[in-house]
């Protein structure tokens, strides 16, 4: 059944927005919105933290590499662990995922929620000052309250998502987001400290004309379709445009209409892109405002998960240009 959408004006509070959609959310919606407005707090330290880049000693890498083999930011970590904190300490989560940790974290307490994480997602790019993000996927656990976790609770599929969402740390910064009831957008307001509503009930347009790759890996790509499809592109003068951050490559194309690619290559045969925290979130965001998300075989909600780390090739936009992929 079509839920009923409450529609407020732009520029009211994120705090008043998740008060006056509670009757939307699930069960326990109290907890729900504290574990919204916890997400909030933590976008908005490591907001924070992100504008002192180059100010302080907080740049460059800390010599480790994650479990996917990527070197680790410092903001990377700085960003991991503002997001545990601000979670384990709100009491409604009681597991979490990360791209940055290898295994899942039990906060063996009797919260209900489980989140996935990437606290830092294009972490490459903060050295050269260009927009990076947080992407984020909430879900029910599935063991029993007060027993211990195992991997069935984080190994769910996206389609069991309740919610999912990023932050983008840009020239300004936004929170953007779906409860399962469409996508609404805000925007941060730093001298009052609080993210505003700025852009509500997003739909993603049904064409587009930007496309988005690193066609630099067009050589590594072997998929015959994807090989048609970037040939499509120039053919009928499509704009490049590629960031190398999912996140601010994902938003202009939610906003604008277009096709974010990453498929299977040489060096990544599974695709680069993690289900669990990077593609899942997104694709909710994408089927919730019109658009859609595939590995070019099926949705992205649809697949099973088989590791935390779990790596799938991703197509995601706008409806018609992702259909050309599938
Ligand atoms: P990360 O989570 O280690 O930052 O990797 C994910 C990033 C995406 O933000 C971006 O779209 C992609 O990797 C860029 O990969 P490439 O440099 O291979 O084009
Ligand atoms: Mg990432």
């Amino acid at each position: 059944m079509e839920k009923s959408r409450i529609d407020l004006p732009i520029g009211v509070t994120l705090d008043r927005f998740i008060k006056s959609n509670e009757k939307d959310y699930p069960t326990a919606v109290g907890a729900f919105s504290q574990l919204l407005r916890d997400i909030a707090l933590a976008a908005k330290v490591v907001n924070r933290e992100l504008n002192k880049a180059g100010l302080v000693d907080i740049m460059g890498n800390v010599g480790n590499a994650n479990a996917g083999g990527d070197e680790q930011q410092k903001l990377d970590m700085l960003a991991n662990t503002r997001f545990i904190r601000a979670l384990s300490k709100g009491g409604e989560v009681c597991g979490i995922i990360s791209e940055e940790n290898d295994s899942f974290v039990d906060l063996e307490n009797d919260g209900k929620y489980i989140v996935a994480l990437d606290p830092l997602d294009g972490s490459s790019n903060i050295d050269v000052n260009v927009s990076v993000g947080t992407i984020f996927s909430i879900y029910k656990r599935i063991t029993a309250i007060n027993s211990p976790l195992t991997l069935e609770d984080f190994l769910q599929k996206g389609r069991d998502q309740i919610a999912s969402g990023y932050i983008l740390y840009g020239p300004s910064s936004m929170l953007v987001f779906t409860t399962g009831n469409g996508v609404n957008g805000f925007t941060y307001e730093p001298s009052l400290g609080e993210f505003v509503l700025s852009n509500p009930n997003i739909q993603c347009h049904e064409d587009g004309t930007i496309y988005s790759m690193n066609e630099g890996l067009s050589n590594s790509i072997s998929d015959s379709k994807v090989k048609a499809f970037i040939n499509y592109c120039k053919d009928n003068e499509f704009t490049a445009r590629y960031i190398g951050s999912l996140v601010a490559d994902f938003h202009r194309n939610l906003l604008k209409g277009g096709i974010y690619l990453y498929p299977a290559t040489t060096k990544y045969p599974n695709g680069k892109l993690r289900l669990m925290f990077e593609s899942n979130a997104l694709a909710f965001v994408i089927e919730q405002s019109g658009g859609k998300a595939t590995d070019g075989n099926m949705d992205i909600l649809d697949i099973q998960p088989t590791s935390i780390h779990h790596t799938a090739a991703l197509y995601i936009g706008s409806k018609n240009l992702v259909n050309r992929l599938s």
